[in-house]
């Protein structure tokens, strides 16, 4: 900037010394005095070779040339503008891109014996896990750590999480076993079952194995390998990530806490 200030002062000296030289018909007195001041003015006004090395050279052409790098740099950071916004957009759809297809539409029914959809997931943070209520350590453990999650996000967040239990053993996991079966977790933990196909099916679209054979014996002793995953699901509904068993609920609050903050940065949406 300092460029733009030095040549302008040297201007208002040339149009004193201009406006001195154009007078006509003056007195003695005036001419005396006039031609002091003229000559101040020479000694402190910079000769032109002296002018071009320490003050820069304020022409037209140094003008249009000043104008026009002004408006090449407007344009270059509105493209640099444009290039950033157009970067985040791809970036957000890279995400979302790269985000595995996990879950799709489901109708199950809820330990309280109420029909229970993946309309139900909106509007809250969900934490979607698969097991069964014979399980002799894994799921205990796995809803112990769900309760162990949300309590702490509540008590920040307020009532925005819940979390589904989905049973893959559709033979033994009845209303009144899954009901009687939650009450020693966290309240928020909703029990949801089906017949052996609808079960299949979400365990596809979930892309959690079971092994469950279709025609087990509700009153069989047996136990059920599945996949270990508590799965992240957003307010719209959309996977967000999956925690397995060795991630501690710790680091799992804290996951979930940078999901929240991204989700409200991206939507500008709190739940
Ligand atoms: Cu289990």
């Amino acid at each position: 900037m300092s460029r733009v200030i030095l040549p302008s002062i040297r201007w208002s000296r040339l149009c004193t010394s201009k406006r001195l030289h154009s007078v006509t018909s003056p007195s003695a007195s005036w001419v005396s005095t006039h031609r002091r001041l003229y000559s101040e003015v020479r000694q402190n006004t910079p000769t032109s070779a002296q002018d071009k090395a320490t003050v820069g050279v304020f022409t037209p052409k140094a003008a249009v040339l000043f104008v026009a790098t002004g408006i090449g740099l407007y344009y270059y950071f509105h493209h640099e503008k444009q290039k950033l916004l157009e970067q985040k957009q791809n970036s957000l759809e890279s995400r979302s891109v790269g985000r595995a297809q996990v879950g799709g539409p489901f109708t199950l029914t809820s330990h309280d014996d109420k029909p229970f959809s993946d309309k139900d997931l909106l509007g809250k943070w969900n934490f979607v896990y698969f097991g069964f209520t014979n399980c002799p350590d894994i799921c205990p453990a796995e809803l112990d750590k769900i309760g162990a999650v949300i309590t702490p996000l509540e008590k920040e967040y307020g009532d925005i999480f819940q979390s589904v239990f989905i049973s893959v053993d559709p033979a033994r996991d009845t209303v009144s076993q899954m009901k009687r079966y939650l009450a020693d977790f966290h309240p928020r933990i909703i029990g949801v079952m089906g017949d052996y196909a609808t079960t299949k099916d979400i365990c596809k679209a979930y892309r959690v194995y079971f092994s469950t054979p279709p025609n087990a014996d509700p009153e069989g002793d047996y136990l059920v390998d599945h996949s270990i995953y508590v799965y992240l699901m957003d307010p719209n509904g959309q996977f967000v990530e999956a925690f397995g068993q060795s991630a501690p609920s710790e680091e799992v609050v804290e996951r979930v806490k940078k999901e929240i903050t991204e989700y409200e940065q991206e939507t500008g949406k709190k739940v």
